[in-house]
């Protein structure tokens, strides 16, 4: 770790680094310097990633692109060189490393402490997306095709319940089989995205709560993280993603499903963000889509715990046997009360449109 820490051009001499935050996917740690300067290193997963150089060069035009939309420190990411001007670092296996400025005096959320740190979030991700709408959307690499193609999420699912290499599909018979039902309502959006009627824009598609950073001390929006993922993509799907995991009242990964419903208040909160921030560029189209957003999102990430689990906990990172199980029912548990409030959540959020003017 030393021996990579000092490749980096550092304020100071490296002095201590912890892990650090709460991903699934990359390893994190803040480290600081004798001088006191913070950064975040991160080991990034190049299973998931394994373009290391697209995905980078992704992520060094979004942030250009971002800093001249707001070049207020802490508002952007920022990378940090290496000594040899390189703004991160391969090793054998594959291996990338990058570090970012530590950005101070900020807060990223697993749960929402008020509605108005979730539509702090809202405004954040919406305005992200209006930031980057005049980005030419080819420049940036595919760096996981098919992100949110969910028929082809379910593909996967078929084949990891086909092979079923971890022996657990006798153990998990009532979860298969509510995924395999939704399967054909799953695929909603794609397909009206393939028919020309939703558009791809420059989105998130990774819009998790604790991917934004609030001020700790006002909570106002600072900074949206986690820029891995930044694709031409549908604003449903980062809608959605967001209330997914914001809008529930329990972690993803609770195990006790008493806990987890879905908080229409927050949902609500959320949505007002969002319109207010990016209402106005979204197509009439794209305005319906967004309530539809939410159920098709938890329906792909839940099948997507799902298929981990089936193949033996190979991509989301887990701490204790059974979690993607539990997080496969957390998203079952949510999208059940998505199915069941359906009309409610429309007329909200045709409510929550008008109030915003779009
Ligand atoms: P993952 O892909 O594993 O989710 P993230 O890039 O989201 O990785 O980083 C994990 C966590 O590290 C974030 O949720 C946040 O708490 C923290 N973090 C990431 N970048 C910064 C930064 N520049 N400054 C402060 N904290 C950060
Ligand atoms: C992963 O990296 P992180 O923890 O922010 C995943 C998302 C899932 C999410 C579920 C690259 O996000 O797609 O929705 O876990 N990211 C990737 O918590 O697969
Ligand atoms: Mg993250």
């Amino acid at each position: 770790m030393e021996e990579i820490l000092q490749q980096f051009r550092t304020d100071g001499t490296p002095a201590r680094c912890v892990p650090y935050g709460s991903g699934h996917i990359n390893r994190t740690w803040l480290a600081e310097t004798d001088r006191g300067h913070r950064y975040i290193l991160q080991q990034v997963n190049t299973a998931t990633f394994p373009d290391a150089d697209g995905l980078m060069r992704n992520i060094l035009l979004v942030t250009e692109h971002l800093r001249r939309k707001d070049p207020a420190p802490g508002h952007v990411l920022t990378l940090v060189q290496t000594r040899d001007g390189q703004y991160y670092i391969k090793r054998p296996g594959n291996e990338l490393w990058r570090m970012y400025e530590f950005i101070a005096g900020g807060v990223c959320l697993d749960r929402a402490e008020t509605p108005e740190d979730f539509r702090r979030s809202g405004e954040a991700f919406g305005r992200f997306q209006q930031q980057m709408a005049d980005f030419p959307a080819a420049q940036l690499a595919e760096v996981i095709p098919g992100f949110h193609d969910t028929p082809a999420r379910y593909r996967a699912f078929r084949k990891a319940l086909a092979e079923d290499r971890a022996g657990r599909a006798a153990g998990a018979e009532a979860e298969i089989r509510f995924y395999l039902e939704r399967e054909a309502a799953a695929g909603q959006a794609v397909s009206l995205q393939r028919a020309g009627k939703l558009p791809l824009r420059v989105t998130h598609n990774d819009t998790k709560l604790n991917n934004v950073m609030l001020d700790a001390e006002t909570r106002q929006p600072l900074c949206i993280l986690d820029l891995d993922t930044v694709m031409p993509g549908l604003a449903a799907n980062d809608f959605g993603d967001a209330i997914r995991f914001g809008a529930s009242t329990a972690a993803e990964d609770e195990s006790d499903l008493s806990r987890v419903h879905l908080d229409l208040g927050l949902y609500g909160a959320f949505a007002e963000g969002f319109l207010g921030a990016c209402g106005a560029a979204l197509t009439e189209a794209e305005l319906e889509s967004l309530p539809d957003g939410a159920r098709l999102m938890t329906l792909e990430c839940g099948v997507r715990f799902l298929t981990d689990y089936l193949a033996g906990d190979t991509y989301f990172h887990t701490d204790r046997p059974g979690q993607n199980l539990d997080r496969a029912r957390t998203q079952m548990a949510l999208a059940r009360e998505m199915e069941a409030e359906e009309g409610r959540i429309r007329r909200m959020t045709r409510q929550i449109r008008k109030k915003a003017g779009v």
